[in-house]
Protein backbone atom coordinates (compact mmCIF):
# COMPACT_ATOMS: atom_id res chain seq x y z
CA UNK A 1 0.00 0.00 0.00
CA UNK A 2 1.34 3.38 -1.27
CA UNK A 3 -1.43 5.55 -0.85
CA UNK A 4 -4.59 5.23 1.44
CA UNK A 5 -6.97 6.55 -0.65
CA UNK A 6 -10.15 4.43 -0.75
CA UNK A 7 -10.20 0.49 0.02
CA UNK A 8 -9.15 -0.35 -3.77
CA UNK A 9 -5.65 0.64 -2.50
CA UNK A 10 -5.80 -2.62 0.55
CA UNK A 11 -5.16 -5.38 -0.91
CA UNK A 12 -7.30 -7.41 1.56
CA UNK A 13 -9.40 -5.31 3.89
CA UNK A 14 -10.06 -8.32 6.20
CA UNK A 15 -6.54 -8.80 6.83
CA UNK A 16 -5.81 -5.24 7.16
CA UNK A 17 -8.65 -5.63 9.92
CA UNK A 18 -7.16 -8.33 11.78
CA UNK A 19 -3.63 -6.62 12.24
CA UNK A 20 -5.83 -3.39 13.60
CA UNK A 21 -7.39 -5.35 16.28
CA UNK A 22 -3.88 -7.22 16.99
CA UNK A 23 -2.31 -3.92 17.22
CA UNK A 24 -4.62 -3.13 19.67
CA UNK A 25 -3.91 -5.15 22.12
CA UNK A 26 -0.18 -3.58 22.25
CA UNK A 27 -0.31 -0.35 20.52
CA UNK A 28 3.49 0.41 21.36
CA UNK A 29 5.02 -2.75 19.89
CA UNK A 30 5.95 -0.55 17.41
CA UNK A 31 7.15 2.71 18.61
CA UNK A 32 10.08 3.11 17.07
CA UNK A 33 9.39 2.17 13.40
CA UNK A 34 8.33 6.04 12.72
CA UNK A 35 11.52 7.77 14.31
CA UNK A 36 12.20 10.89 11.67
CA UNK A 37 9.19 10.62 10.07
CA UNK A 38 6.95 13.05 9.48
CA UNK A 39 3.66 13.04 8.87
CA UNK A 40 1.67 16.44 7.44
CA UNK A 41 -2.26 16.46 8.52
CA UNK A 42 -3.53 19.01 5.47
CA UNK A 43 -7.23 20.53 6.69
CA UNK A 44 -9.29 22.19 4.44
CA UNK A 45 -12.28 21.29 6.76
CA UNK A 46 -12.74 20.60 10.45
CA UNK A 47 -12.18 17.61 12.20
CA UNK A 48 -11.99 16.58 16.19
CA UNK A 49 -11.51 12.75 15.70
CA UNK A 50 -9.40 11.99 12.31
CA UNK A 51 -7.26 14.90 13.51
CA UNK A 52 -6.57 13.33 16.94
CA UNK A 53 -6.61 10.09 16.08
CA UNK A 54 -4.38 10.09 13.13
CA UNK A 55 -1.84 12.50 15.24
CA UNK A 56 -1.99 9.69 18.37
CA UNK A 57 -1.49 6.99 15.76
CA UNK A 58 2.00 8.87 14.39
CA UNK A 59 3.02 9.13 17.90
CA UNK A 60 2.08 5.64 19.03
CA UNK A 61 4.65 5.00 16.34
CA UNK A 62 6.97 7.58 16.75
CA UNK A 63 6.54 9.48 14.21
CA UNK A 64 6.05 13.42 14.27
CA UNK A 65 2.93 15.21 13.07
CA UNK A 66 2.96 18.87 11.34
CA UNK A 67 -0.84 19.42 11.04
CA UNK A 68 -2.21 22.74 8.94
CA UNK A 69 -5.77 24.69 8.71
CA UNK A 70 -5.42 25.38 5.50
CA UNK A 71 -8.40 27.64 4.98
CA UNK A 72 -7.00 29.57 8.44
CA UNK A 73 -2.90 29.21 8.46
CA UNK A 74 -2.28 29.20 4.34
CA UNK A 75 -3.26 30.68 1.16
CA UNK A 76 -5.72 30.18 -0.88
CA UNK A 77 -5.15 27.18 -2.87
CA UNK A 78 -5.74 27.26 -6.57
CA UNK A 79 -6.77 23.59 -8.36
CA UNK A 80 -7.64 24.81 -11.74
CA UNK A 81 -5.38 23.80 -14.60
CA UNK A 82 -4.32 27.22 -16.58
CA UNK A 83 -6.00 29.03 -14.03
CA UNK A 84 -5.03 33.18 -14.39
CA UNK A 85 -4.38 33.67 -10.69
CA UNK A 86 -6.00 37.42 -10.44
CA UNK A 87 -8.50 36.88 -7.46
CA UNK A 88 -8.97 35.59 -4.43
CA UNK A 89 -6.37 32.62 -3.87
CA UNK A 90 -2.22 33.10 -3.67
CA UNK A 91 -0.93 29.94 -4.68
CA UNK A 92 -1.58 26.95 -7.26
CA UNK A 93 -2.08 23.25 -5.54
CA UNK A 94 0.98 22.11 -7.71
CA UNK A 95 3.38 24.56 -5.90
CA UNK A 96 1.90 24.23 -2.50
CA UNK A 97 1.53 20.11 -2.75
CA UNK A 98 5.10 20.01 -4.24
CA UNK A 99 6.63 21.63 -0.90
CA UNK A 100 4.74 19.97 1.31
CA UNK A 101 5.82 16.86 0.46
CA UNK A 102 9.41 18.13 0.39
CA UNK A 103 8.80 18.64 3.97
CA UNK A 104 6.80 15.17 5.30
CA UNK A 105 7.79 11.61 4.36
CA UNK A 106 3.62 11.33 4.24
CA UNK A 107 0.30 13.92 3.77
CA UNK A 108 -3.23 12.89 5.24
CA UNK A 109 -5.90 15.10 3.47
CA UNK A 110 -9.15 16.57 4.57
CA UNK A 111 -10.90 17.84 1.44
CA UNK A 112 -15.07 17.66 2.03
CA UNK A 113 -17.22 18.10 -1.45
CA UNK A 114 -18.44 21.21 -2.70
CA UNK A 115 -21.77 19.78 -2.82
CA UNK A 116 -22.69 22.15 -6.28
CA UNK A 117 -20.32 20.54 -9.05
CA UNK A 118 -21.17 17.03 -8.74
CA UNK A 119 -18.91 16.13 -11.59
CA UNK A 120 -15.78 18.28 -10.21
CA UNK A 121 -16.73 16.68 -6.81
CA UNK A 122 -16.44 12.58 -8.33
CA UNK A 123 -12.84 13.55 -10.33
CA UNK A 124 -11.23 13.78 -6.52
CA UNK A 125 -9.19 16.71 -7.98
CA UNK A 126 -8.07 17.92 -4.78
CA UNK A 127 -6.58 14.96 -3.19
CA UNK A 128 -5.61 13.49 -6.83
CA UNK A 129 -3.55 16.71 -6.60
CA UNK A 130 -1.88 15.73 -3.36
CA UNK A 131 -0.95 12.60 -4.75
CA UNK A 132 0.45 14.01 -8.12
CA UNK A 133 2.46 16.72 -6.86
CA UNK A 134 3.17 16.10 -3.28
CA UNK A 135 5.16 12.65 -4.09
CA UNK A 136 4.97 10.91 -0.97
CA UNK A 137 1.87 8.79 0.16
CA UNK A 138 -1.06 10.13 0.89
CA UNK A 139 -3.98 9.50 2.85
CA UNK A 140 -7.33 10.24 2.98
CA UNK A 141 -8.75 12.12 5.88
CA UNK A 142 -12.50 12.12 4.32
CA UNK A 143 -12.06 13.59 0.66
CA UNK A 144 -15.30 14.66 -1.59
CA UNK A 145 -16.18 11.21 -2.04
CA UNK A 146 -15.26 8.66 0.29
CA UNK A 147 -13.45 8.51 4.15
CA UNK A 148 -11.78 4.85 3.77
CA UNK A 149 -10.20 5.38 7.64
CA UNK A 150 -13.76 5.69 8.91
CA UNK A 151 -14.72 2.95 7.37
CA UNK A 152 -12.23 0.43 7.95
CA UNK A 153 -12.72 1.32 11.93
CA UNK A 154 -16.53 0.62 10.96
CA UNK A 155 -15.45 -2.14 9.77
CA UNK A 156 -13.11 -3.42 12.87
CA UNK A 157 -15.75 -2.35 15.03
CA UNK A 158 -18.33 -4.84 13.21
CA UNK A 159 -15.70 -7.67 13.16
CA UNK A 160 -15.04 -7.35 16.95
CA UNK A 161 -19.42 -6.92 18.24
CA UNK A 162 -20.77 -9.77 15.80
CA UNK A 163 -22.37 -12.65 17.11
CA UNK A 164 -22.88 -14.32 13.50
CA UNK A 165 -20.78 -15.07 10.82
CA UNK A 166 -22.32 -12.73 8.54
CA UNK A 167 -24.56 -10.35 10.33
CA UNK A 168 -27.08 -8.53 8.72
CA UNK A 169 -25.81 -4.88 8.37
CA UNK A 170 -27.85 -1.91 7.46
CA UNK A 171 -26.97 2.11 6.60
CA UNK A 172 -29.51 4.01 7.13
CA UNK A 173 -30.06 7.82 6.25
CA UNK A 174 -31.44 9.62 8.32
CA UNK A 175 -32.66 13.41 8.36
CA UNK A 176 -29.72 16.61 9.31
CA UNK A 177 -29.97 20.39 8.80
CA UNK A 178 -27.61 21.08 6.93
CA UNK A 179 -26.38 19.22 3.13
CA UNK A 180 -23.70 16.99 3.82
CA UNK A 181 -21.18 14.75 1.92
CA UNK A 182 -22.31 11.53 0.79
CA UNK A 183 -18.20 9.99 1.64
CA UNK A 184 -18.95 8.12 4.42
CA UNK A 185 -22.16 6.38 3.25
CA UNK A 186 -20.31 5.62 -0.19
CA UNK A 187 -17.22 4.43 1.60
CA UNK A 188 -18.88 2.63 3.78
CA UNK A 189 -20.70 0.44 1.17
CA UNK A 190 -17.82 0.47 -1.11
CA UNK A 191 -15.98 -1.31 1.89
CA UNK A 192 -18.87 -3.68 2.57
CA UNK A 193 -19.59 -4.87 -1.26
CA UNK A 194 -15.17 -5.38 -0.86
CA UNK A 195 -16.10 -8.05 2.11
CA UNK A 196 -18.51 -10.84 2.18
CA UNK A 197 -20.59 -9.08 3.74
CA UNK A 198 -24.96 -8.74 3.83
CA UNK A 199 -25.26 -5.09 3.75
CA UNK A 200 -28.90 -2.99 3.29
CA UNK A 201 -29.30 0.49 2.23
CA UNK A 202 -32.33 2.28 3.41
CA UNK A 203 -33.03 5.86 2.63
CA UNK A 204 -35.72 7.85 0.96
CA UNK A 205 -35.73 7.54 -3.08
CA UNK A 206 -34.53 11.82 -3.26
CA UNK A 207 -31.30 10.50 -1.30
CA UNK A 208 -30.12 7.15 -3.34
CA UNK A 209 -26.50 6.92 -3.31
CA UNK A 210 -24.30 6.69 -6.64
CA UNK A 211 -24.83 3.19 -8.06
CA UNK A 212 -20.82 2.87 -8.58
CA UNK A 213 -20.56 2.53 -4.41
CA UNK A 214 -23.90 0.98 -3.35
CA UNK A 215 -22.63 -2.01 -5.72
CA UNK A 216 -24.48 -5.43 -4.67
CA UNK A 217 -26.14 -3.78 -1.53
CA UNK A 218 -29.74 -4.32 -1.22
CA UNK A 219 -31.50 -1.08 -1.34
CA UNK A 220 -35.39 -1.24 0.65
CA UNK A 221 -36.88 1.83 0.32
CA UNK A 222 -39.13 1.11 3.59
CA UNK A 223 -37.08 1.83 6.61
CA UNK A 224 -39.01 -0.26 9.15
CA UNK A 225 -38.82 -3.31 6.84
CA UNK A 226 -35.05 -2.72 6.13
CA UNK A 227 -34.50 -2.70 9.84
CA UNK A 228 -35.73 -6.25 10.42
CA UNK A 229 -33.47 -8.92 12.08
CA UNK A 230 -30.77 -6.32 11.86
CA UNK A 231 -27.77 -6.93 13.38
CA UNK A 232 -26.11 -3.57 12.87
CA UNK A 233 -27.51 -0.54 12.55
CA UNK A 234 -25.46 2.26 10.72
CA UNK A 235 -27.10 5.62 10.92
CA UNK A 236 -26.09 8.68 8.78
CA UNK A 237 -27.07 11.40 6.55
CA UNK A 238 -26.36 12.55 3.52
CA UNK A 239 -27.10 15.36 0.94
CA UNK A 240 -28.41 13.56 -2.88
CA UNK A 241 -26.61 12.19 -5.22
CA UNK A 242 -29.04 12.89 -8.08
CA UNK A 243 -30.67 16.43 -7.13
CA UNK A 244 -26.66 17.16 -6.26
CA UNK A 245 -26.12 18.31 -3.09
CA UNK A 246 -29.98 19.05 -2.24
CA UNK A 247 -30.92 18.57 1.77
CA UNK A 248 -33.33 16.24 2.50
CA UNK A 249 -34.98 16.21 6.11
CA UNK A 250 -37.72 13.67 6.26
CA UNK A 251 -38.22 13.97 10.11
CA UNK A 252 -39.91 10.63 10.14
CA UNK A 253 -36.33 9.02 9.75
CA UNK A 254 -34.88 9.85 12.73
CA UNK A 255 -33.80 6.53 14.18
CA UNK A 256 -34.81 6.51 18.04
CA UNK A 257 -35.30 2.87 20.21
CA UNK A 258 -38.86 2.54 18.93
CA UNK A 259 -37.27 2.19 15.49
CA UNK A 260 -34.60 -0.64 16.50
CA UNK A 261 -37.68 -2.77 17.88
CA UNK A 262 -38.05 -5.02 15.53
CA UNK A 263 -34.21 -5.71 14.90
CA UNK A 264 -32.14 -8.43 16.09
CA UNK A 265 -31.14 -6.85 19.15
CA UNK A 266 -28.56 -4.55 16.75
CA UNK A 267 -25.39 -2.50 17.89
CA UNK A 268 -26.07 1.37 16.73
CA UNK A 269 -23.41 3.24 15.17
CA UNK A 270 -22.35 6.50 13.62
CA UNK A 271 -19.29 8.11 12.69
CA UNK A 272 -19.92 10.80 14.88
CA UNK A 273 -20.46 13.88 15.23
CA UNK A 274 -24.03 13.47 15.35
CA UNK A 275 -26.59 15.55 15.94
CA UNK A 276 -29.07 14.08 18.91
CA UNK A 277 -32.38 14.76 18.90
CA UNK A 278 -31.76 14.97 14.61
CA UNK A 279 -29.88 12.55 13.41
CA UNK A 280 -30.36 10.02 16.40
CA UNK A 281 -32.82 10.33 19.25
CA UNK A 282 -31.10 10.92 23.00
CA UNK A 283 -32.66 7.03 23.97
CA UNK A 284 -30.79 5.44 21.45
CA UNK A 285 -27.43 7.50 21.40
CA UNK A 286 -27.70 6.85 25.27
CA UNK A 287 -28.64 2.92 25.20
CA UNK A 288 -26.66 -0.19 25.71
CA UNK A 289 -26.43 -1.43 22.37
CA UNK A 290 -24.77 1.51 21.16
CA UNK A 291 -21.35 0.59 20.00
CA UNK A 292 -20.61 4.51 18.30
CA UNK A 293 -17.93 4.95 21.12
CA UNK A 294 -16.01 1.63 20.02
CA UNK A 295 -16.40 2.98 16.58
CA UNK A 296 -14.70 6.01 17.44
CA UNK A 297 -11.88 4.38 20.01
CA UNK A 298 -10.99 2.21 16.87
CA UNK A 299 -10.09 5.50 14.60
CA UNK A 300 -7.01 5.38 16.50
CA UNK A 301 -5.93 1.93 16.04
CA UNK A 302 -7.33 1.83 12.03
CA UNK A 303 -5.21 4.74 11.62
CA UNK A 304 -2.24 3.26 12.90
CA UNK A 305 -2.18 0.56 11.23
CA UNK A 306 -2.82 2.35 7.79
CA UNK A 307 0.56 4.70 9.16
CA UNK A 308 2.44 1.20 10.17
CA UNK A 309 1.70 -0.62 6.44
CA UNK A 310 2.75 2.81 4.68
CA UNK A 311 6.40 3.31 6.78
CA UNK A 312 6.77 -0.58 5.95
CA UNK A 313 6.57 0.48 1.99
CA UNK A 314 8.97 3.58 2.27
C1 LIG B 1 -19.15 15.19 7.85
C2 LIG B 1 -19.78 14.29 6.81
O1 LIG B 1 -20.93 13.93 6.94
O2 LIG B 1 -19.08 13.91 5.85
C3 LIG B 1 -18.01 14.50 8.56
C4 LIG B 1 -18.31 13.15 9.10
C5 LIG B 1 -17.11 12.42 9.55
N1 LIG B 1 -20.15 15.54 8.85
C6 LIG B 1 -20.50 16.78 9.11
O3 LIG B 1 -20.04 17.69 8.47
C7 LIG B 1 -21.48 17.01 10.21
N1 LIG C 1 -15.80 10.67 12.09
C1 LIG C 1 -14.95 11.67 11.79
O1 LIG C 1 -14.21 11.62 10.80
O2 LIG C 1 -14.95 12.71 12.66
P1 LIG C 1 -14.21 14.11 12.48
O3 LIG C 1 -14.91 14.81 11.34
O4 LIG C 1 -14.37 14.79 13.79
O5 LIG C 1 -12.78 13.85 12.13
Amino acid sequence: MNNFLSVEDVSDPMILVKAAINLKKDPYADSAIGKNKVLGLIFFNPSLRTRMSTTRAALNLGMQVISMNVTQDSWQLETADGAIMDQGKAEHIKEAAAVMGSYCDMLGVRSFPTLTNREEDYSEELINAFVQYGSVPVINLESATLHPLQSFADLMTIEEHKRVEKPKIVMTWAPHIKSLPQSVANSFAQWMNAVDSDLTITCPKEVELSPDFAGKAVIEKDQDRALEGADFVYVKNWSSYNDYGRIYDDESWTVSIDKLKNTNNAKLMHCLPVRRNVVIADDAMDSPNSIIQNQAENRLFTAQQVLKTIINKL
